[in-house]
């Protein structure tokens, strides 16, 4: 809330879809950024930011924005994210009082790509450096693994095979950076717009390993298309590939076991106030 008197502190209400519009606004800025869109960076930072949940310690999580500082900063799992860091400071200078613009920013970027609504509240600070201890560098999932990292990482944060296959379905957006991760290339033709593509292609298309000197990744025919070991992963054990299967088929039911898993990921180690309402989150626009 801002300062000043204590009259103008009571009387203040955050407009929470005033954030949602200055950040639809930035999404298509940049012709020339990627595919045309910040759409996907932005939700791989919101996944970032709260992909470090413990639910065994119950540290971790997008709650006080840590990723700001080093170490996280600076992991090799969050290179590029500086990129979607930034574009977002002009709408923090504009709304000084937020501070869960990361995960808002991913379930805006989500919405406004053609996905989901997906559930979300506010309840997350901002810490000071010296208010937190520095997570452990490896919450993070790796590429190049298989099906029991997947689930040892996943697993950490609480979820279920059912929900793993429905978040890595994220994929369908955006792209690999070899000047990030090493990896190089879109999962699908249509980087920008939320759909199934992404289990369409794991399913449909044929993969083999590419030759070349990055990374073990896949690529089918064309050479246009990628997949991480961890994607084909979701194909090749047999507890995740029937939600593969039926993701690929039913949109709806992606869309929705989607929102779900994500709006939970987004709330993961977030203290919310007893009396905070659930379904606190402001209706999109669209
Ligand atoms: Fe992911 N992801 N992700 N991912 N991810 C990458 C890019 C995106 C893994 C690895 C990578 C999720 C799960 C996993 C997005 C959303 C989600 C990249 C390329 C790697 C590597 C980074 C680069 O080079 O820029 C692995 C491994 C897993 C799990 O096993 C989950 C869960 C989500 C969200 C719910 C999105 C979006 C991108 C595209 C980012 C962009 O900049 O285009």
């Amino acid at each position: 809330p801002p300062t000043g008197s204590p009259a103008a502190a009571a009387a203040f209400k955050p407009d929470y879809n005033a954030v949602r519009s200055a950040i639809e606004d930035l999404l298509d800025t940049n012709p020339d950024y990627d595919d045309g869109s910040y759409g996907p960076v932005l939700v791989r930072l919101a996944w970032h930011t709260s992909g470090t949940y413990d639910k065994n310690t119950n540290t971790g999580g997008s709650n006080g924005a840590t990723m700001r500082f080093a170490p996280e900063a600076n992991w090799g799992a969050n290179a590029g994210l500086s990129v979607a860091r930034d574009l977002l400071e002009p709408v923090k200078q504009k709304f000084p009082w937020i501070s869960d613009l990361w995960t808002l920013a991913g379930a805006v970027a989500v919405e406004a790509m053609g996905g989901p609504h997906i559930p979300w509240r506010p309840g997350r600070s901002d810490y000071a450096p010296e208010q937190f201890v520095a997570l452990p560098d490896g919450r993070l999932p790796d590429g190049d693994k298989n099906a029991k990292h997947i689930r040892d990482i996943f697993g950490r944060m609480g979820f279920n095979d059912q929900e793993v296959v429905a978040l890595i379905g994220a994929h369908t957006l955006g792209r690999c950076h070899s000047d990030r991760s090493g990896f190089e290339g879109p999962w699908t033709n249509a980087p920008t717009t939320f759909s199934n593509l992404f289990f369409k292609e794991l399913t449909e298309n044929k993969w083999h390993k590419k030759k070349w000197n990055g990374p073990l990744q896949y690529e089918d025919k064309s050479g246009q298309l990628m997949m991480l070991n961890t994607d084909m992963y979701l194909l090749w054990d047999k507890k995740f590939k029937p939600y593969v299967q039926q993701y690929a088929k039913d949109e709806e039911a992606f869309f929705r076991d989607f929102a779900a898993a994500f709006g939970k990921l987004l709330e993961l180690g977030v203290p919310f106030k007893e009396d905070a309402p659930a379904a606190a989150s402001p209706t999109p626009k669209q």
